[in-house]
């Protein structure tokens, strides 16, 4: 919580001592993503600040290869909705991921085209297996610490940012003032 005398310090940044390439988003980059758009206008009047980053180390997109790196989900709310990575299907559906929480709290919000959904925790130490076909977002429940996760993945599996662009995630993760509850998005398109 901010106080407007005080201020607070983190601990311990998790940065991979080598990688290829690093991204960074913004909250202008995840217009039309969050359920509360004045509450996103209103943070837009302030800058635009970097809501998560990702590390990546580079392999040629073959089958056989496999992509790694760190995501790391800042601490934060647009409106009562946690800092949420954009989300996406893999473009080869047919492909899984691995997620290591290496810090941080959260949830992984996932879903098929099938209508299957599913909404799991994070926390330091866990692994999640992302089976394929599901999409995949991470949300960073925590009030003040970032959501760092290790990822692999087939380095030929490629992005299919579209489909959540349209029609967002099933599920929304709410802070509606009991810390993070699962919601059905009334905004969903599918
Ligand atoms: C890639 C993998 C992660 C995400 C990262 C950011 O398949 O799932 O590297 O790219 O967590 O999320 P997004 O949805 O913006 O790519
Ligand atoms: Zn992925």
């Amino acid at each position: 919580m901010d106080t407007p005398h005080g201020f607070h310090i983190t601990f311990g940044r998790i940065v991979p001592d080598r990688y290829d390439s690093h991204l960074e988003r913004r909250l202008s980059s995840m217009k039309g993503q969050y359920s509360d758009e004045q509450a996103f206008a209103r943070l837009a009047q302030n800058g635009d600040p970097v809501l998560y980053e990702v590390y990546e180390l580079a392999r040629p997109a073959v089958h056989g290869e496999l992509l790694s790196g760190i995501s790391i989900v800042h601490p934060g709310k647009v409106g009562n909705e946690y800092y949420m990575t954009k989300g996406h299907f893999h473009q080869l559906l047919e492909t899984a991921e691995v997620y290591y929480c290496l810090a941080g709290r959260g949830r992984m919000v996932t879903e098929t085209p099938e209508g299957d959904w599913a909404v799991e925790e994070l926390a330091a130490g866990k692994v999640l297996y992302v089976p394929p076909r599901w999409a995949h977002r991470s949300v960073n429940t925590s009030e003040n610490e970032d959501l760092v996760t290790l990822f692999v993945y087939p380095a030929e599996a490629g992005h299919d940012y579209k489909t959540i662009e349209t029609r967002g995630f099933r599920k929304l993760i709410l802070d509606l003032g009991k810390g993070p509850e699962v919601v059905d998005n009334p905004a969903w398109g599918g």
